[in-house]
């Protein structure tokens, strides 16, 4: 379940945020093919309630009301176009599933598909699920049936998050339908799940569950990662949940933000990784922030975001430079940010708006980080230093850093208020190479800075203080 099934080299994610089917096909082949992506994290596939108070919250998918494809984002053909289209392009689907439970408790109403269901009486005849495929006071002894307490692993698993009504995982029939769902998505191509509030459900039965989830046509187990926020502060542990899979890194971007916002000094990543009291590299999806904690939910606030432009790509760079993990890149779009529930670019009619391209940016108020150049350079970068180690570590100063990876690539970050300005061993072949911060390389010439490797491997390496990109990246792909 840990294996990506990435095509050759590639393993970058992109979380492609509340994009409609049809977008993410034409995203596949006109960019993240063509620029290394490895696969793309969609938003939950199937049905979910209609929230119209507040008006169409981006959180109402997290509200399942059946395993119908059918959603904001498109319908069941639109979802297997884009499968194939990304697949033809290199690119792996990867689903957001939401397992855990189905809708908030009470009310009663229609789902994005027109399935009919009824909370106050945990009706899903849309799946079908009934009340005795529910937790209840028998499993759940908080009291009023919702979690309060972290620190209680049988209240985290059994009551309900935030009152979304509990699914029975324990139950085989629960578990089939689940399945179901889980093989009809591989039926359609899809490569692998990000699975929902997996702190939620027990271990076993996630194990019990992936034991009914069949092979890829491609061979191989799916790939998984589980959604546990673990920052270390609680009983339930990440690693609890390795039977079934990678787990979400939620110490990394908590960590990294306190150094590129200068409260620990840059040097200290030398041992960047295990040595940091995380997990094991081929167990964990890093990320600098995802949905949740980008607008205040989930794990907490404090990570860098794209409104923080500077620290934000500086971290992305040495997120996509370093060997440590499997990276995750957010893709985010622009709202009022005093209402965080605001749902996705939209139409009169409250449908999503389709993506609008602009050269190389998105203009009708999708962020589309993952096309800035200097992070989808890092993801070029991270391509072609695939399977070498970090050597070289040289560091100038407290918030100065530089090292290589392998003799494929180079790197240099500058959080100091001076330039960097030393000669230093980059374990390049001699030549002339494009700094892909800066630039790309275009017709052979570099359209950013140009560095000049000598013999021995040593360059002259500047890197601006106080500036927007005080980062400089160089590999062998991007040699004149
Ligand atoms: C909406 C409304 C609710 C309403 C509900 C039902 O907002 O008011 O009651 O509908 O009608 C999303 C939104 C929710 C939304 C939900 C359903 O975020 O607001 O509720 O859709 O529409 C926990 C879970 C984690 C979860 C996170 C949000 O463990 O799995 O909460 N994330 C996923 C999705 C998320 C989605 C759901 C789950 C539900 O990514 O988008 O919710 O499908 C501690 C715990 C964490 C816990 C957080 C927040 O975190 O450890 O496990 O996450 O609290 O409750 C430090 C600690 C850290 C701690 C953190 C915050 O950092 O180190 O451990 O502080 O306290």
């Amino acid at each position: 379940y840990t294996d990506p099934h990435c095509m050759g080299g590639r393993d970058g994610i992109v979380h492609l945020f509340e994009w409609k089917w049809n977008d993410i096909a034409a995203e596949c082949e006109r960019f993240l093919g063509p620029y290394g992506y490895c696969a793309v994290q969609t938003s939950p596939a199937n049905e979910n309630k209609i929230v119209t108070d507040p008006n169409r919250p981006w959180w109402e998918r997290y509200q399942p009301v059946s395993y119908k494809i059918q959603t904001r984002s498109g319908s069941e053909d639109e979802f297997r176009n884009m499968v194939q289209k990304c697949n033809s392009a290199g690119v792996r689907i990867y689903v957001d599933v939401v397992i855990n439970h189905m809708t908030g408790a009470g009310g009663r109403g229609q789902g994005t598909g027109g399935s009919s269901y009824d909370a106050d009486n945990l009706q899903f005849p849309g799946v079908p699920f009934g009340p005795t495929d529910f937790n209840d006071g028998s499993s759940c002894h908080s009291g009023d049936l919702n979690i309060h307490n972290y620190n209680n692993p049988e209240e985290v698993r059994n009551c309900r998050l935030v009152g979304l009504l509990d699914l029975q995982m324990g139950k085989d029939y629960v578990r089939g339908k689940v399945a179901d769902f889980l093989n009809h998505l591989i039926d359609l191509g899809v490569a692998g799940f990000r699975v929902d509030a997996a702190k939620h459900m027990w271990p076993g039965d996630l194990v019990g569950l992936f034991n009914k989830v069949k092979d890829l046509p491609s061979g191989g187990r799916p790939f998984v990662y589980q959604e546990v926020i673990d920052q270390g502060g609680e009983p339930i542990k990440a690693e609890e949940y390795f039977a079934t899979g990678r787990i979400t890194n939620f110490k990394f971007g908590l960590q990294l933000a306190n150094v590129f916002r200068r409260q620990n000094a840059l040097k200290f990543l030398s041992n960047w990784g295990t040595g940091w009291g995380m997990w094991a590299s081929d167990s964990v999806v890093n990320f600098i922030d995802n949905h949740d904690n980008q607008r205040g939910h989930g794990g907490g606030g404090g990570v860098l975001t794209h409104w923080e432009p500077k620290p934000y790509k500086m971290a992305t760079a040495f997120m996509l430079a370093h060997p440590y993990g499997m990276p995750r890149v957010m893709s985010s779009y622009e709202y009022n940010r005093a209402n965080n529930y605001e749902g996705p670019p939209h139409n009169g009619d409250m449908s999503t708006a389709s993506v609008q391209i602009s050269g190389m940016s998105c203009t009708n108020g999708w962020s589309c980080e993952h096309r800035w150049r200097q992070i989808y350079n890092m993801v070029g970068f991270r391509n072609m230093v695939s399977g070498t180690a970090l050597n070289n570590w040289w560091s100038g100063a407290d918030y100065q850093i530089a090292f290589s990876r392998g003799n494929k690539g180079f790197i240099a970050l500058n959080l100091e208020g001076f330039d960097i300005n030393q000669n230093l061993q980059t374990g390049l072949p001699a030549g002339r190479y494009c700094d892909v911060i800066s630039g790309d390389i275009d017709n052979d010439r570099c359209t950013g800075k140009t560095v000049e490797v000598h013999n021995d491997g040593t360059a002259h390496i500047n890197v601006c203080s106080n500036c927007d990109d005080p980062v400089l990246a160089i590999h062998v792909g991007a040699k004149i």
